[in-house]
């Protein structure tokens, strides 16, 4: 097949993709991957195998996709996860059966845990062998030596975490509708989807005409009695709230509603107090007038806590109820006072309303609102605590003033899941973006992150930088996903935190415990050049060679050399809670 494909299909017109193939009859490879550039995607991860090849050879028909080949199919799932958080689209991976689509389900469940989209593609067993008491590789074996294995194990498995599923078979038609219809589901719910294709089926032939029908992924509001309804009652609650308050919430940006928000701030400016949640943050620009700060229930600014929790209604839109949102369930929100727009439902004041969502009534709340019958919120002095001084020891408390100071609005802020995330609930971000995993939490994630976040960023051509936190711990999980960066040239800047060990789980028991002990003796500064980069690390062991440290071009990997039980001031809060 001739390159098809140079002009973006973003705007939807799906024909011009089609017009240049010059045949009547494409591959259904050919097919998915096409229908993957309609949707803006430009970057694939995944590693191949014996049972996805015959697929990723037709990634050389299609001119515009690149191959972004991963050191393991968890790293390449954590990549995708900070693809899409990065670019809000939908990621994808291949991997091959049984061994490779189990080695990435880790990082699979957490994008089904936090709404990220992904379209996973295995390839699978052949459609002959299915049927078979063949004991090929990669299937399990069964209960019994004389017993059929199973070959749709691994598909019943991934149902538990993914949102669709097909299976191609050998009918053309129902092949295209499954691909499509996966594709649809997967942007409707914001999670995973599966397609699994025989490796038998790669060349299946599919009418190309099929292209031109719109795959509809958009989610549609369903304007209906109902939901003009519910935003009736919001209104009346927000025009009788003495005391309002304007809570950031994550699904804001998992739905794509940033724009809504940003008509109602404008709205609001002035008027209202605004909040965000911890996994919202980024969402605000944290230095406006009427930005209070990140609410955390007893974590965190107690200034903060007590503005939030005095309000007589909080408008909590995009709203996760999840421990990382409630300060770890301290949050005192009283339910009669909050309406909370959601994902798949709407709360109004301990009302659950289950048939319609935040995408059915933000935007009609915001155009319906009356700003003038919204009455001011109470002003709140809220204390800062002051950012340390002095030279030395380095601390954590150091790195959050640091990261603070460097971030621009077009950079993104990676943070993995380790005694530093607790820092970041009072982090000012400067408008740039935020992207973590905390409430799936493996450690690990955040290196191969990194590189789906930097190919997220070159693929649109965004300006800024990817700045990435890591603790040695979870560094030393996914750590030669740094070799993917080296591979692709991307340039992000990587803090790596060493401080002896699981500091962590140290603080929360077994502070001399083996168990939380690590190889120590890595040689952290070598790493980049060990992995075919140029660039030595620097190791960074007092405050003053921090506040002096000047940034360069190019992948960067700085070591932080902290103390071994240092933490940020709202994890001793958290653990002071959970002893008293
Ligand atoms: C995949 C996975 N395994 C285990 C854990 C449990 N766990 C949570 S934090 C942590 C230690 C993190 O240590 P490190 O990255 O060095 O961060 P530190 O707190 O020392 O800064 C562990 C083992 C987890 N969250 N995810
Ligand atoms: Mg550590």
């Amino acid at each position: 097949m001739a390159p098809v494909l140079q002009s973006d299909a973003l705007s939807g017109q799906y024909h011009q993709l089609v017009n240049s193939i010059n045949s009547d009859y494409i591959t259904i490879s050919e097919y998915i991957l096409l229908r993957i550039y309609q949707l803006g995607i430009r970057s694939i991860f995944g590693v191949p195998g014996d049972f996805n090849l015959s697929f990723l050879e037709h990634l050389y028909d299609v001119d515009g996709l690149e191959w972004i080949g991963c050191c393991n199919e968890l790293n390449a799932a954590y990549a995708c996860d900070g693809y899409a958080k990065t670019c809000e689209k939908m990621a994808v991976l291949v991997s091959t059966f049984g061994v490779g689509e189990l080695s990435a389900l880790a990082g699979v469940a957490g994008m089904y845990s936090e709404y990220s989209p992904l379209l996973h593609l295995v390839g699978t067993s052949a459609t002959g062998l299915k049927n078979s008491d063949k004991k090929f590789h990669h299937l399990l074996t069964g209960s019994k030596t004389y017993e059929a294995s199973d070959h749709y194990l691994y598909e019943k498995v991934a149902a538990n975490f993914s949102c669709a599923q097909g299976s191609i078979g050998s009918d053309a038609a129902n092949a295209c509708s499954t691909v499509d219809r996966v594709l649809r589901e997967i942007h409707w719910c914001l999670r995973p989807g599966y397609l699994f294709l025989p490796c038998d089926l790669t060349e299946l032939k599919v009418p190309t005409s099929r292209l031109h029908e719109p795959l509809m992924v958009d989610y549609v509001p369903q304007i209906n009695s109902r939901s003009t309804a519910v935003v009736e009652a919001i209104l009346q609650k927000i025009y009788s709230s003495t005391n309002p308050a304007l809570l950031v919430d994550y699904f804001i940006s998992r739905c794509k509603m940033a724009s809504t928000l940003g008509k109602l701030l404008s709205k609001l400016d002035g008027r209202v107090n605004v909040y965000n949640t911890f996994m919202g943050k980024g969402l605000v620009d944290e230095s406006r007038g009427w930005f209070v700060g990140t609410y955390q229930g007893a974590l965190g600014n107690s200034d903060v806590a007590r503005a939030v929790e005095e309000s007589d209604l909080v408008l909590r839109v995009g709203a996760f109820d999840v421990e990382m949102n409630s300060g770890a369930f301290s949050a005192k929100l009283q339910p009669g006072n909050v309406v909370s727009l959601s994902i798949d439902s709407v709360s109004i004041c301990g009302e659950l309303v289950t048939d319609v969502n935040m995408r059915d009534v933000f935007e009609m709340l915001v155009e319906q609102l009356d700003v003038e019958r919204v009455a001011r919120s109470r002003r709140y002095e809220i204390s800062r605590p002051p950012r340390p001084t002095g030279s030395e020891p380095l601390t954590m408390n150091d790195l959050r003033t640091h990261i603070e100071r460097s971030l621009t609005p077009n950079d993104v802020l990676i943070v993995d899941t380790g005694s530093f995330m607790w820092a970041t609930g009072s982090i000012e971000l400067h408008g740039a973006k935020f992207v973590n995993q905390f409430l799936w939490a493996a450690i690990g994630y955040a290196i191969p992150a990194t590189l789906g976040a930097c190919i997220a960023k070159r693929d649109s051509g965004a300006p800024g930088r990817v700045i990435t936190v890591e603790g040695d711990g979870a560094a030393e999980m996914t750590l030669q996903e740094i070799a993917s960066l080296v591979r692709y040239k991307v340039d992000p800047v990587l803090y790596l935190l060493n401080n002896d060990g699981y500091t962590i789980e140290r603080v929360i028991q077994g502070p001399d415990r083996s168990y939380n002990d690590i190889a120590t003796k890595w040689q952290w500064t070598e790493m980049v050049g060990c992995f075919g980069g140029g660039k030595k690390g620097r190791k960074i062991a007092s405050r003053s060679d921090l506040s002096q440290l000047s940034v360069g071009a190019g992948l960067q990997l700085f070591e932080l050399l902290l103390p071994k039980f240092d933490v940020p001031e709202e994890l001793t809060q958290l653990l002071a809670r959970g002893k008293s």
